[in-house]
């Protein structure tokens, strides 16, 4: 037990900003502020599989809003629209970034209106039937 004593310390000190569940680790997870009015959001985060198998996001959820989606954008043209992914797939050893003009998490139906700085809640679901808790800092970036 005493081996897993220390890791467990950090990981509870840096909660807001590093989930670890398993194998599947959460950094930098942050929250675009929408603008007055928008009860649509975008998520952002870096996720890292460091297991030696393929894991997948199934799902992203948040209490404070209808629904959570995964989008990626794909260029039509001049013009980036926004694609819906049923999943998305979790390579063995490898990160997959979500950043502003590429793949993001998006909330619908924003129960609220959010604030600067404040921490928003979410989950994100595992095929296998995990699911990660983040708590992501919402950031205005106008
Ligand atoms: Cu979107």
């Amino acid at each position: 037990m005493k081996k897993l004593r220390l890791p467990l310390i950090l990981l509870l000190g840096c909660w807001s900003l590093t989930v670890q569940a398993a194998e599947v680790e959460v950094r930098d997870a942050w929250v675009r502020l929408p603008p007055p009015g928008s009860d649509t959001v975008a998520v952002y985060m870096v996720v890292r599989n460091m297991d030696a198998q393929e894991h997948r996001l199934s799902g992203v959820s948040c209490d404070e809003a209808a629904e959570g989606e995964f989008h990626a954008m794909l260029r039509q043209g001049h013009a980036m629209q926004m694609v819906h992914l049923q999943g998305v797939d979790l390579p063995p050893g490898e990160r997959v970034v979500f950043a502003p003009g590429g793949m993001h998490v998006m909330l619908r139906g924003l129960r609220r209106m959010l604030r600067e700085g404040e921490l928003l809640h979410l989950h994100l679901h595992l095929e296998d039937g995990r699911r990660l808790n983040i708590a992501a800092p919402v950031r205005d970036m106008r």
